[in-house]
């Protein structure tokens, strides 16, 4: 009857809340990125896990969706903002889409190097900076890691030595206008294309080249379908471990400090051995017969900085930044 089964559900509640160990759920963060396995981004994400399960046992369960599976490349955001997503790596173009000032993360020749990099972010202007992000987006930025350092690798194999040397190369950048600017900037004829379709498009000539730090080169293979590396050094690029404001909210105090060492201790992991195989990896990329070698760097680096400050993007910098960032030692 319905009263006997009444009886039984308060019966079941009853002992349910009884019994001491009977834990809450775990609270599910599952994490998705385009990275291939093979990447010291993607490679990080395991020790993010175990970190996190070291000192908060039982309290979560990561998952990990490596190869934009869970969701496409630069889509993230918004699934965490609608709350479908808990955790991604974003990039300073992702942010720049919706908060324009944070445009000033992804010009050409401005970070100089990942200690440059750790000490604009760890500081006084990364905290001000992540504001905006909570603020405007509802995304809370955990750490930044390093993606490496940005070159142009081509399929074809004449030689760059200024940026008019690449007008008319279809130079591949991921789709949105901050990465199609960049890719202007250089000198190059940028044509949008998801990470995942890369190798296929190099190996077609579908497109003349792609640009990635070197650790992506060697870990997507795209050596295999290319001729040679141009060293840029155009962008000292940036990836940012960041959780869904709606899910940071959830977390007690204790929760949010063991999230925040994971995060630290997996952006370490990544920065080590990135650091350590970009020095490397032009060895390597060498004895599979490309081409690896300098352009004329300062004429990069004039062309790239001039197209940023006279570019619309830089209007919406916040004001003194560039002299700040500059500053930072
Ligand atoms: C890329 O698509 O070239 C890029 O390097 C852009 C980054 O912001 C990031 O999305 C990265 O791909 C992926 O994590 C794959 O390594």
């Amino acid at each position: 009857s319905r009263r006997a089964l009444m009886g039984a559900v308060a019966a079941i509640g009853l002992v349910a809340g009884m019994v001491p160990a009977l834990a809450a759920d775990p609270i599910k963060l599952r994490i998705s990125t385009p990275a291939v396995d093979s990447d010291w981004h993607a490679k990080m994400l395991p020790v993010f896990k175990q970190e996190l399960e070291k000192s908060a046992p039982g309290q979560f369960d990561v998952e990990i969706h490596l190869n934009g599976t869970l969701f496409k490349q630069g889509t993230e955001p918004a699934a965490m903002q609608r709350g479908n997503l808990e955790m991604a790596m974003i990039s300073a173009f992702d942010i720049a889409k919706q908060v324009p000032e944070w445009s000033i993360f992804t010009a050409g020749y401005l970070i100089r190097d990942p200690e440059h990099q750790a000490k604009v972010f760890d500081g006084e202007i990364g905290r001000e900076m992540y504001k905006l992000v909570e603020d405007k987006m509802g995304i809370k930025i955990l750490s930044v890691g390093y993606l490496g350092t940005r070159e142009v690798n081509l399929r074809t194999d004449k030689e760059i030595k200024t940026p008019a040397d690449l007008a008319g190369v279809k130079l591949r950048m991921p789709g949105s206008d901050t990465w199609l600017f960049l890719g202007k900037a250089l000198g190059a004829n940028p044509l949008p294309l998801a990470f995942g379709e890369i190798y296929t498009a190099l190996q077609t000539g579908a497109i003349d080249g792609q640009d990635n730090p070197l650790p992506t080169v060697r870990a997507t293979k795209f050596y295999e379908v290319t001729k040679q590396i141009v060293m840029t050094d155009h962008l000292v690029d940036s990836i940012f471990l960041a959780l869904a404001g709606s899910s940071w909210n959830k977390l007690d105090d204790k929760q949010k400090t063991a999230v925040m060492n994971a995060a630290k201790a997996a952006v370490k992991f990544n920065n080590d051995n990135r650091i350590k195989e970009e020095g490397e990896l032009q060895a390597f990329f060498k004895s599979q017969g490309l081409k690896v070698y300098k352009p004329d760097l300062d004429a990069f680096r004039t062309h790239v900085q001039k197209a940023y400050l006279d570019s619309e993007w830089s209007k919406t910098w916040p004001k003194g930044m560039v002299d700040r960032i500059n500053a930072t030692k």
